[in-house]
């Protein structure tokens, strides 16, 4: 089997779609603040872990593409519990993939204590071949999932797929806990989204008057320009928010009087 050539579809298929959820979240963080995609990762399986798989599945060689569903896994790691579905719901709008297969582990946690959803996908590449689907896994979990899974992964690896008793027992606190830190971070979402917008508009703030005071002093009377500063200095020693958003209106007036805004 020409494993390299088989690869091919599915290695432009991960880097497609880890390109596509990349920029997704940058554009959702600059529109809106707050991104349901905390970070994305994209793999092709290796030789040894599919063979290994098709042999545990009792495929058939021939069968490994029509039955082996995640050769291209991509990972999305949401921080609450809330963006999976976020998440989804935004794939299923989707023109570019059809979901074939939507596993739920969130809700329906497996017996190893894992949790995560699982969507199997059906994506188009256009390659130097010629044009192909190929299916995709796209796993998404929180980052409390992903800590609990890539934890267990090892252990599991380390003892050859049988992980001992006592630390299954350890395992299944840790998923627990994972379970609890999700529910209660995901209880308060909104007011911890709210709480990063008000400092990211606190941040604009700061940066839009640092640019025009910095202007000003091309243009303007560098004394009365040197009074504005220290006003400005003044609100962000007192750390008083209603102060610099006044002195914000009154720079932005100025700013555009002189033209440089
Ligand atoms: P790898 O090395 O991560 O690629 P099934 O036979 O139905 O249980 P199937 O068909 O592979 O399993 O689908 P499923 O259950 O959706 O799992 C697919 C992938 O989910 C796994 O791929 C893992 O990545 C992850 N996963 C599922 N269950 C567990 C678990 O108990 N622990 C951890 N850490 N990950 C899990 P692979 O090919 O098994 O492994």
């Amino acid at each position: 089997m020409d494993w390299d050539k088989i690869f091919l579809p599915y290695k432009q298929a991960a880097d497609e779609i880890y390109a596509k959820f990349t920029s997704l979240s940058y554009q959702f963080n600059k529109l809106y603040n707050a991104s349901p995609i905390f970070a994305v990762e994209a793999r092709v399986k290796t030789v040894p872990s599919i063979l290994a798989k098709a042999q545990r599945k009792k495929i058939l060689l021939q069968d490994i593409e029509r039955s082996i569903w995640d050769i291209a896994g991509i990972r999305i790691i949401c921080r609450f519990v809330d963006d999976i579905d976020l998440v989804v719901q935004h794939i299923k709008t989707r023109n570019d993939m059809d979901i074939v297969d939507d596993r739920d582990y969130v809700s329906n946690q497996k017996s190893s204590g894992y949790r995560g959803r699982h969507l199997i996908i059906r994506y188009h590449v256009i390659t130097a071949t010629g044009n192909k689907h190929v299916l995709c896994e796209i796993q998404i979990r929180t980052l409390a999932m992903n800590m609990w899974a890539v934890t267990e992964h090892s252990l599991r690896y380390k003892h050859n797929g049988v992980i001992p008793e006592n630390i299954h027992r350890r395992l299944m606190r840790t998923a627990e806990a994972a379970y609890v830190l999700d529910s209660d971070t995901n209880i308060i979402r909104d007011y911890i989204l709210e709480a990063e917008k008000d400092i990211k508009s606190r941040e604009d703030i700061i940066f839009f008057i640092t640019n025009s005071i910095e202007d000003l002093y091309e243009v303007a009377d560098v004394a009365e320009v040197s009074i504005l500063n220290d006003k400005f200095m003044d609100a962000l020693d007192e750390n008083d928010d209603a102060k610099l958003e006044a002195f914000y209106h009154e720079i932005t007036t100025i700013a555009q009087a002189y033209r440089i805004r």
